[in-house]
């Protein structure tokens, strides 16, 4: 049993438990969410007058603590405990003596449904979905906080099965140096070299042969030396490179150790076309930013796809393949939109700026029904294009390619599930990456699908989601707690592990989270757009004063709304698309309520659009109309400058910088953020930033060293946070300075692009290899994949389509 139940139940404050579960079971509320315990908690303390420390200190404080949920029955409670990270323990408190007794998943399962009046036992068991099988053949890691650590693990565990039967070992190698090649060149080893110990033998030639050469002698003079010893292009560019390189191999076959199995396969030469999928949204290069569903997953994928290149030209360089005349390709796959509003969606081509060879290529959904396939349509109601839309893709990708892609990285639920498809026809390693999982995004998403599924289809997407998370080699997650969490808060991925879809199906076990496909690799920034405001080199003068004219004086009611009594105050500033989750009415309400905080600064908010008649997207128009309801009940007119623009990218690197000229400050209200890169952008500009403390900004941020955290639920705290920072930098400028500096140093060591491709792309090959040489059982668990796909996701995908038909 639990020690937080137990330590508990075996002291005096067993009572206090008692006491407690009735004043719970008094209030109206029976299914209590972490947020509602600790204040239902509270309440029962003060009401109790209990000493200070009792609250967090006592055992019932520290089980309380670290209880998730309370769902009140009949006769008994429910609790959900979380004691660990990645860890979760249920067990059922029977009234009146409190008997304790642990509960399954399935039970609790049960449980939920029952709260929803969803549970019926007499119609027959539920459809279980158990994905744990198919992970008792892989390696798991032990303690969480190696979590999202997934390839160091794996290395380490591939190397020491290497260490312990060399001959297989050394026969999976001689096997994986043979299958490479480029447009039909061979590369690393050709036919000279017969058998795995004659591979050993050549290795130590040739590092005899480049050893008397000078290091850097071109690779291209002694290319046919080495031709007729084995050898063939990819070891590297000059003497010196090949001969680490195979010093490398010579070392790895004599005593494997993760960090060599590292380094050698990073240099291997396999990854030359990459797809990246991202299919919903406007996916483009101009005028798309701001518009619904259209945010920093194109903003992120654009800037992969130019770092990937340029990364796999310098290694490709490196290796030696510079005669070769290879050209890696990147194409990002998206949606083609044949009524495209202005931008260029509806071209099937678009090179991406500052690349050779990278594309956006649009393929179209399938004419199922014109009205929504030649429009803009919302990530809820894309499903039911996306299995035809893989088949058509397959084939543009083909001739695009002129053959298949060695990566394919899907993007967000649809691009995922479009990768896993493509995949599995192609048989390539498939990467996976989520940008913002909506099931913990929308509270109690999965309980209540059946009221949301008009809007949202979660049945369809969390269905997507199981299906492309287990099929995926590796996730690539930008924060730790994306994947398994905080000690007190739910992971993304962890939410997947086990709930409830009443009436569809029960995942007991929906993904393995100590599994090592979970790999952290951030983001970075665009450090030609955005970097610091002292860059005073780098800017555009006339692009600074346009901008300071458009954010604090220009008259337009077209594009902006507020006449700011004084501009020379301090700029509090943000810029978000107007869903509901980035709060930006929050913000507005949060400044409205301080007239502190209004005596010191004026709030500019970047927010895409300022009529309602604009949006088709319904949560847009109500925060539409929220925002001017706020400003009107606070009386903001001229405290506030709301711009309802979309800016060249440009000119939003720009914009924090004119921001931090005035010595203004970032907020990022997000009620959830997974990531956050506006948050990269603002500190990269010397923006001293607060962000929201729910989600992806508490890994980026360090609190009150280079930025700061708010509880954007909490309006004055945030407020006084503001002020409190506002207050101390009028009284000691240089405090302003301190935070800037700090925020520019957090990113540029910590969030480039360039840690993240060459993290990635190591990645790549290591899965690469691993799936190669492993024998994991993978088709068993792709069968069991398929078979939801094609028993619950299409005819599910089937009815939404007809829904659309009749619309
Ligand atoms: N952005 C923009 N104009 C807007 C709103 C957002 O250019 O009106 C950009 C912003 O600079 C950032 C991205 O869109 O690069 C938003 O990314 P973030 O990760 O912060 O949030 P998301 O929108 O993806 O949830
Ligand atoms: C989607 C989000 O919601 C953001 O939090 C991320 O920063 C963005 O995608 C890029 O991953």
């Amino acid at each position: 049993m639990s020690y937080l139940i137990e330590t508990v139940l075996n002291s005096e404050e067993k009572g206090d438990l008692v006491e407690f579960a009735n004043q719970l079971r008094e209030s109206q509320k029976h299914y209590l969410l972490r947020n509602d315990i600790l204040s239902a908690f509270s309440e029962f303390c003060q009401n109790h007058q209990k000493p200070d420390t009792f609250e967090h200190s006592s055992r019932l404080g520290k089980l309380i603590y670290y209880t998730q949920e309370i769902i009140l029955e009949e006769e008994s409670l429910c609790l959900i405990i979380r004691p660990k990270i990645a860890k979760q323990q249920v067990y059922r408190l029977c009234f009146p003596e409190l008997e304790i007794e642990p509960l399954s998943i399935q039970q609790l399962l049960d449980v939920r449904d029952r709260y929803v009046n969803h549970f019926h036992p007499d119609e027959g068991d539920v459809f279980e979905i158990d994905f744990q099988p198919f992970y008792d053949y892989s390696p798991i890691i032990r303690d969480p906080k190696n979590i999202g650590k997934g390839v160091d693990f794996l290395n380490r565990f591939l190397s020491s099965k290497l260490f312990q039967d060399p001959s297989q070992w050394l026969e999976a190698l001689y096997n994986f140096l043979n299958i490479h090649s480029y447009n039909g060149t061979t590369l690393l080893i050709n036919g000279r070299i017969k058998s795995q110990k004659q591979l050993s033998d050549q290795i130590k030639q040739a590092i005899a042969f480049v050893g008397d050469m000078p290091p850097e002698r071109p690779y291209e003079d002694f290319r046919f030396d080495l031709q007729a010893m084995g050898f063939e292009p990819g070891w590297g560019n000059t003497a010196s490179r090949v001969k680490e390189t195979l010093e490398i191999l010579d070392e790895l076959i004599d005593s494997p150790d993760d960090a060599a199995l590292e380094g050698f396969l990073s240099r291997i030469p396999m990854i030359f076309r990459i797809v990246l999928v991202s299919i919903h949204g406007w996916f483009g290069q101009e005028g798309v930013l701001g518009r619904p569903d259209t945010g920093g997953q194109v903003v992120y994928v654009l800037d992969q796809a130019r770092s990937l290149e340029k990364q796999l030209e310098e290694d490709n360089h490196l290796a030696g393949l510079d005669g070769l005349n290879v050209e890696p390709k990147v194409i990002i796959l998206s949606r083609l939109i044949p009524n495209s509003d202005g931008t260029r969606c509806n071209e099937r081509l678009e090179k991406v700026h500052g690349t050779k060879n990278g594309w956006i290529l649009r393929v179209p959904l399938r004419d199922m029904n014109p009205n929504m396939t030649e429009n803009w349509i919302s990530r809820f109601e894309i499903w039911p294009y996306l299995e035809t839309y893989a088949i058509d893709a397959e084939k543009e990708l083909f001739a695009e390619f002129q053959g298949i892609p060695d990566l394919i990285i899907g993007n967000y639920s649809d691009g995922n599930l479009v990768a896993f498809l493509l995949a599995r026809r192609l048989k390539v390693t498939q990467f996976n990456v989520a940008h913002a999982l909506e099931k913990s995004k929308y509270l109690f998403s999965n309980l209540y699908w059946q009221e949301m599924e008009s809007n949202y289809h979660f049945s369809l997407q969390f269905t997507a989601d199981l299906i492309a998370m287990n099929a995926a080699h590796c996730i690539i997650s930008s924060t730790y707690q994306e994947i398994v969490g905080k000690p007190d808060s739910v992971g993304q991925y962890e939410s997947y592990e086990s709930f409830t879809m009443p009436d569809l199906y029960h995942v007991v076990h929906g993904i393995e989270l100590f599994s090592p496909k979970f790999n952290v690799v951030p983001p970075g920034v665009n450090e030609s757009v955005y970097f610091p405001y002292t860059r005073e080199e780098d800017r555009v003068p006339s692009q600074k004063e346009k901008l300071e004219e458009l954010l604090f004086t220009l008259e337009d009611g077209q594009q902006v709304f507020g006449k700011l009594a004084d501009p020379s105050k301090r700029p509090i500033f943000s810029m978000a698309r107007l869903d509901r989750i980035k709060n930006m009415t929050g913000l507005a309400e949060c400044f409205g309520r301080s007239p502190e905080l209004q005596e010191h600064c004026n709030l500019i908010l970047v927010a895409g659009k300022l009529f309602v008649d604009e949006s088709g997207d319904a949560e847009e128009r109500e925060e539409i109309e929220k925002l001017y309801r706020i400003i009107e009940q606070y009386n903001l007119y001229d405290k506030i400058r709301w711009l309802g623009v979309r800016l060249p990218k440009s000119a939003s690197g720009e914009i924090y910088r004119v921001i931090a000229d005035r010595r203004g400050v970032f907020v990022q209200p997000a009620l959830f953020e997974a990531f956050g890169l506006t948050i990269l952008e603002a500190m990269i500009s010397g923006l001293p930033t607060f962000g929201t403390q729910f989600g992806g900004p508490l890994e980026i941020i360090q609190d009150r060293v280079n930025g700061f955290y708010i509880n954007p639920t909490n309006l004055e705290e945030t407020a006084q946070k503001v002020l409190d920072f506002v207050v101390k930098c009028e009284q000691n400028p240089d405090y302003w300075l301190d935070i800037s500096n700090k925020g520019i140093d957090r990113v540029y060591t910590t969030y480039t692009w360039k840690i993240h491709t060459t993290r990635l792309l190591s990645l790549a090959r290591i899965y690469g290899f691993w799936n190669f040489t492993s024998k994991e059982q993978r088709e068993d668990l792709l069968r069991y994949i398929e078979s939801l796909f094609y028993l619950i996701y299409k005819p599910r995908a089937k009815e939404l389509l007809q829904q659309h038909t009749h619309r």
